[in-house]
């Protein structure tokens, strides 16, 4: 089953709203088979955006990302990295739809409140950022025949 790795941006945690969009997760029948709070260092966050380095935005993205605690998951399900886009919404807030994350939850590009990978190689290459094979857990939940023909 495909795997995709969420971030949950220091904005979700400081405005509560962390539970509600885990909820969203779960509600689709998606698998969360890793989290963990942490507070992600300038290194961390430079390997994190290493395609955006050099560009204008790239300083207050790091600054951003690193200012207080965020929430780190790895989600599984059927094409998880597309289906966790899709509702995900825009990059920008401004364009994303109402009923999307970001659609719902946050109005600034540089607040857009969570991330998830884009690829299956940029999901392949965040998981093992933040993640040992360890904290990955292989599970079945009980309902998976119910969200799964
Ligand atoms: P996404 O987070 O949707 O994958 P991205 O990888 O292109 O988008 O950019 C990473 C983050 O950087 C994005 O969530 C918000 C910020 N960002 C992107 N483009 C920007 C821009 N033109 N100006 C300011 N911030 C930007
Ligand atoms: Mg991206």
């Amino acid at each position: 089953m495909e795997r995709t790795f969420v971030m949950l941006k220091p904005d979700a945690v400081q405005r509560g709203v962390c539970g509600e969009i885990i909820a969203r997760f779960e509600r689709r029948g998606l698998k969360i088979v890793a989290m963990k709070m942490l507070w992600i260092t300038r290194d961390l966050a430079e390997k994190h955006y290493g395609e955006h380095r050099g560009k204008k935005f790239f300083e207050g993205l790091v600054a951003y990302i690193t200012s207080a605690p965020v929430i780190a998951m790895v989600i599984e399900g059927k094409n998880a990295v597309k289906l966790v886009r899709d509702m995900m919404g825009k990059t920008n807030p401004q364009e994303s739809l109402p009923g999307t994350i970001r659609g719902d939850y946050s109005i600034d590009l540089g607040r857009n409140i969570i991330h998830g990978s884009d690829s299956l190689a940029s999901a392949e290459r965040e998981i093992g950022l933040f993640f040992t094979k360890e904290e990955i857990y292989e599970y079945k939940l009980v309902t998976e025949n119910w969200i799964y023909e």
